[in-house]
């Protein structure tokens, strides 16, 4: 059984939000495009409270996209974004929900950061999404969204050692940093994930 991740298809996450990825909002349709492809759809939310340590704006003389430590783990610092209740982090009104049978939230702890969608950045907590895929059968996980070298690689690399099939569906996802993105695909490979194209899956061979 094959489920499709998507991952953080928020409006912080698109051009005009608050934490912008370059094209985010161009792979929306190719999201929709896709689900009917997969056997369960889950989408992930990032949900942080206003006081939540991973904004710059939270640290006295910090600015957004300098790096620090979070209690000594490495945290760039954001700008403020997916806000619990704001417009900024609903999911995008583009994408299709009715085949997303759960949403999982990350990064309520204001204390840690949380880019995957299976725990925490400290892997202290697990979000239950594990548990839930194996609930329902999936060996198999095709992970797309935003942003392709952070919450895209993390759950990724998560879903590896959790020990699904891992996929990537590398048009179906857009990075804030282009070499990041080049970084996070030679990672998930060394780890055994798979980098693909959406042609694969929608006019297979
Ligand atoms: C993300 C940075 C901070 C993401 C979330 O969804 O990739 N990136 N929070
Ligand atoms: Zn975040």
């Amino acid at each position: 059984m094959k489920a499709l991740l998507l991952i953080d298809v928020q409006n912080d996450f698109v051009p005009g939000g608050a934490l912008a990825v370059p094209e985010g909002d161009q792979v929306i349709s190719l999201l929709n495009q896709l689900q009917p492809h997969f056997d369960l759809v889950v989408a992930t939310q990032d949900w942080h409270p206003v006081t939540h340590k991973s904004f710059a704006v939270n640290h006295v003389g910090r600015q957004p996209f300098e790096e620090t430590k979070l209690h000594g783990l490495p945290q760039v610092l954001w700008p403020a974004h997916c806000v619990q209740g704001t417009p900024g982090a609903e999911l995008h009104s583009e994408l299709n929900t009715n085949r997303i049978e759960a949403i999982f939230r990350k990064g309520t702890d204001p204390e840690i950061d949380s880019y995957s969608g299976f725990y925490d950045n400290g892997h202290r907590k697990a979000t239950g999404l594990a548990a839930y895929l194996f609930g329902r059968g999936i060996t198999s996980v095709y992970v797309a969204g935003l942003a392709a070298d952070y919450c895209v690689h993390f759950t990724a690399k998560d879903a590896l050692a959790e020990s699904f099939a891992t996929f990537l569906i590398e048009d179906a996802t857009r990075p804030i940093n282009l070499e990041g993105f080049e970084r996070a695909k030679a990672d998930l490979q060394s780890r055994g994930g798979k980098i693909i194209s959406s042609t694969e899956l929608l006019s297979p061979q």
